[in-house]
């Protein structure tokens, strides 16, 4: 599978893990798993040929880790992300001192008005590294990086959990918790 045949799938995969399962017929459990049999057979059916190959080839090959095979082997998730109601099960955890979010410029006056929204997805995102963040901000645009001052928000009683592959998240970060540029 070459490169862009894996972005492709890859793409496929978050589209009906995270948002729409039912595009293909297909149902997710409540913590969002689903047999690798059943996507299989669901994903063939509707045009997207897969082999069990090619699914362990974008979990493991993923640089961000966005799926995750059960410990049997048997199920697959996405790891966050979703649009989708499921609970992923994650711990509370105690962030580090400071956490990091990528934007854009553009999007800069409504932050400071209004904090980071979860927009469509569960949570907020907030990155362990700047290098990071930075690469999630130059998504739509000329990335700017936020600093968040994660630990003072958890001290003051706002949950925070982190995903295995180091997303940090949480429900919203007020203005006040957030240095600019
Ligand atoms: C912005 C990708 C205006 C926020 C990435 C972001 C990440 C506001 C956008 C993961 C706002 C939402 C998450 C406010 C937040 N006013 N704009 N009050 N509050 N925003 O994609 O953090 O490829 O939902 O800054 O790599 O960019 O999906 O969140 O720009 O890890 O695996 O609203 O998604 O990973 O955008 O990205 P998103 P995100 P995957």
């Amino acid at each position: 599978m070459n490169a862009e045949q894996t972005k492709r799938l890859s793409k496929f995969l978050s589209y009906v893990l995270r948002h729409d399962p039912g595009s293909i017929g297909v149902e997710l459990s409540p913590a969002g798993w689903i047999a690798v049999d059943a996507l299989l057979t669901a994903s063939r059916k509707h045009g997207k040929p897969l082999s069990r190959e090619q699914l362990e080839q974008i979990v493991h090959g993923n640089d961000k880790q966005r799926f995750a095979f059960s410990e049997d082997g048997l199920q697959i998730r996405a790891n966050q992300g979703h649009s989708l109601s499921v609970d992923l099960g994650y711990e509370p955890a105690q962030p580090p001192e400071v956490l990091y979010h990528g934007t854009t410029h553009k999007f800069l006056d409504s932050i400071r008005q209004h904090g980071l929204q979860k927009r469509s997805r569960h949570h907020v995102h907030l990155s362990v590294t700047q290098e990071t963040a930075a690469a999630v901000g130059a998504r739509r645009g000329k990335p700017t990086i936020l600093t968040i001052r994660s630990r003072e928000m958890h001290e003051a009683g706002c949950a925070f959990y982190v995903t295995p592959n180091q997303v940090w998240l949480t429900e919203e970060v007020p203005p006040h918790y957030i240095e600019f540029p």
